[in-house]
């Protein structure tokens, strides 16, 4: 049979396609009952154990979402930490399923070492951080600077971009964590410290004395945050990319953790599809039609995980910007379900 005739079978039964071939990792997540995920060993507001191992962040919220979506237990996620320099490696060896690790969505990493990047969680850039005391307030005046800079990260990248096309000198001085990496800035090792911006507050945090250092105005580079997923399983990318809209969804239609049972009753079209008491959006993707209410209900809507890692609920206080909902200025944009 041609595989047009077979799909025209398959249409005649009133089959979907996706609901007759299940991705294989999907199938292996629920035979184990439990997604493996990579994530970032210790960085505020995206991925930190406390002193129990428990895992929290928003990455680690992206973890659990496709948990709940799976299990509808958001706590059945083995946690692996990663190093910038191992992250990709865990991933192509099948050792984690998902990578969620502010990781940066470029070209090579998917067309060069065989990934996808689900979506961008969170849109980022890369900044500097300085002492108060060294008197410099635009990064156009750090020529002859020493940078503390992380291995294996797009950060070491564009800190060499920068310099070079300023026609700037620059010593860098190379971590393979980033503990080791604001530590060294700490001690005086090096005149500033560069990752992406989100990083730089959660960073500052650990500095003994927060407040003698200054994050500099320029954003040097764009940081489009996400999950990674291995190619060649396009079920289970589409289902780390949804779990993804889903929530951004559920924050423009209204949809929060409190009120999603009695939204259940909304006469929305929308929100019924999103909350599957209309239609069966989660068949192809291996899950339930409730597959998103239950990531509402378990984790919450896009916004409310940003308030409580990154923004006013945390630490950081760090602003929506441009992580906004499009309806607000904003890129945070979800294609429809239906
Ligand atoms: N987004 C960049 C940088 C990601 C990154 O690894 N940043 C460092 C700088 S704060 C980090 O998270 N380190 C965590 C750690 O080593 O504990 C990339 O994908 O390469």
């Amino acid at each position: 049979m041609t595989k047009r005739a077979a799909l025209a079978a398959f249409a005649a039964l009133g089959l979907s396609v996706s609901s007759a071939a299940a991705g294989p990792t999907i199938d292996a997540v629920k035979k184990r009952g439990q997604l493996v995920c990579g994530v970032n060993p210790g960085v505020a507001g995206f991925g930190l154990p406390d002193d129990k191992g428990q895992y929290t962040g928003f990455d680690v919220d992206f973890c659990r979402a496709i948990a709940a979506a799976v299990f509808n237990d958001p706590t059945k996620v083995r946690y692996v930490a990663l190093s910038a320099k191992d992250r990709f490696t865990a991933l192509q060896s099948g050792e984690i399923d998902v990578l969620s690790r502010n990781t940066t969505w470029t070209q090579s990493r998917e067309v060069g070492q065989g990934f996808l990047f689900g979506a961008v969680t969170y849109y980022d850039g890369q900044g500097f951080m300085v002492r108060k005391k060294l008197n410099v307030g635009s990064a156009l005046e750090l020529s002859g600077a020493s940078v503390c800079v992380q291995q294996g990260t797009t950060t070491e990248l564009n800190l060499a971009d920068y310099f070079r096309s300023h026609d700037m000198k620059y010593e860098p001085v190379v971590f393979a964590t980033a503990d080791e990496g604001i530590k060294s800035y700490d001690t005086g090792r090096c005149d500033a410290f560069t990752s992406d911006m989100s990083q730089l507050y959660a960073e500052r945090t650990k500095l003994g004395q927060p407040d003698d250092h200054v994050i500099l105005p320029e954003v040097i580079s764009k940081e489009p945050l996400g999950p990674v997923v291995r190619q060649g399983d396009d079920q289970w990318f589409n289902l780390v990319k949804w779990t993804h809209y889903a929530m951004v969804t559920a924050e423009e239609l209204g949809v929060t953790q409190k009120n999603v049972d009695d939204k259940l009753k909304a006469p929305n079209p929308e929100t019924k599809r999103l909350l599957g008491t209309e239609g069966n959006f989660g068949e192809g993707l291996g899950l339930t039609a409730d597959w998103a209410y239950r990531i509402v209900k378990h984790v919450g809507n896009y916004g409310e995980i940003f308030e409580k890692n990154l923004g006013e609920g945390s630490r950081l206080k760090i602003k929506r910007g441009i992580n906004a909902l499009w309806t607000k200025n904003g890129l945070q944009y979800a294609p429809p379900i239906r």
